[in-house]
């Protein structure tokens, strides 16, 4: 199965991506993959991240079991897509932890408040399945996307999270 583990940068995908490879998942980063396969549009200096060419990505089939980490990684060819949320209260400071200007914590806040991801992800075609990372620990929450697959049948499942409130205050 070809998983795609994404989310709002700072809700917590790398963190599970390490559990997940400690249970022997091979493990992609999206980064890694652009790179290996001639994917970068060129590279941000603000952020210094390199800009990942979707499409040229999309094109390149990935191995048949897989957990890809990235924010981008929904936009892939993928089985299933574990969308992880994080209430933007707890993320802004992870995210000015990290390091990241004024601008680019507002637009991942935003971004999250108002479900972006999850637009998108939907967009794709492939199964969500979207869980609240912000009230489970990394533990907690592979646990809970692991039992949506576990009888081989792929479905949407989507939990609730309504954070348009957050914009408010
Ligand atoms: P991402 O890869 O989505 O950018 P991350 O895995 O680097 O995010 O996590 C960002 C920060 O949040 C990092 O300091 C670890 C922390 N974190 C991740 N998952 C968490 C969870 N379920 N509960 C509490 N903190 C978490």
């Amino acid at each position: 199965m070809r998983i795609a583990l994404t989310g709002t940068p700072g809700c917590g995908k790398t963190t599970l991506a390490a559990l997940l490879a400690d249970r022997g998942h091979q493990v992609i980063h999206l980064a890694d993959w652009a790179r290996k396969h001639d994917a970068v549009a060129g590279h941000d200096a603000e952020d210094d991240a390199d800009a990942i060419d979707v499409d040229t990505l999309a094109q390149v089939p990935l191995p048949p079991d897989c957990v890809v980490d990235g924010h981008l990684s929904h936009l892939l060819g993928v089985d299933v897509v574990w969308l992880i949320r994080c209430d933007p209260a707890l993320l802004r400071p992870r995210l000015e932890a990290r390091g990241y200007g004024p601008g680019k914590v507002q637009e991942n806040w935003e971004a999250e408040c108002m479900d972006l991801v999850l637009q998108e992800a939907l967009d794709g075609g492939a199964p969500v399945v979207q869980r609240d990372g912000s009230r489970r620990s990394p533990e907690e929450l592979l646990s809970s996307f692991e039992a949506t697959s576990s009888g081989g049948s792929l479905k949407q499942d989507l939990e609730p999270v309504d954070w348009s409130h957050r914009l408010m205050e």
